[in-house]
Order: C-alpha cells, then sequence, then structure tokens
C-alpha cells in the first residue's frame, strides 16, 4: 500500500532547485510521486514502504544537496 510522507528541505534558493529534487527522487525505486513546495521548504512524497523508508528517501534528497529531515 502507497504512503505519504511530507519533508523538510533546506537550502533551495531558486526555482530550479525545486525541479533538480523532484526529477532525481521521481526516478528512485519505490518512489510514486513528489511535490516540493519552495516557499515552504517541504516535499510531499508518496511511496511504496515495502521498498524504501523515510529515511532513505531523506537520505535520497540530501544527494542532490539538500538537507532534509522526515517531519510527518
Ligand atoms: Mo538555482 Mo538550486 O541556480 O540547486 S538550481 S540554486
Amino acid at each position: 500500500k502507497e504512503k505519504k510522507a511530507i519533508f523538510s528541505v533546506h537550502g533551495m534558493t531558486c526555482s530550479s532547485c525545486v525541479g533538480i529534487i523532484e526529477s532525481f527522487v521521481s526516478n528512485v525505486e519505490g518512489v510514486i510521486s513528489i511535490q516540493v513546495a519552495l516557499l515552504q521548504e517541504t516535499a510531499e512524497v508518496k511511496f511504496n514502504p515495502l521498498i524504501l523508508s523515510e529515511d532513505d528517501i531523506a537520505e535520497q534528497i540530501s544527494m542532490v544537496g539538500f538537507e532534509a529531515k522526515h517531519l510527518v
């Protein structure tokens, strides 16, 4: 079953940062969708919890250079 999680994402300084994160993370195995909000500094991710965890997703966001923490 699909799960949804919200992350804080810090370090985004222009709108292209959103695209960088969304295109990278949406291609990660187990991620169904990601929507990043620049002004709110958050990301909402739908994913398959059998394939990856919230912490795995935060780690993947960090891979492209942004500090991410699982909030809810
Ligand atoms: Mo804009 Mo973001 O020049 O990584 S794309 S700051």
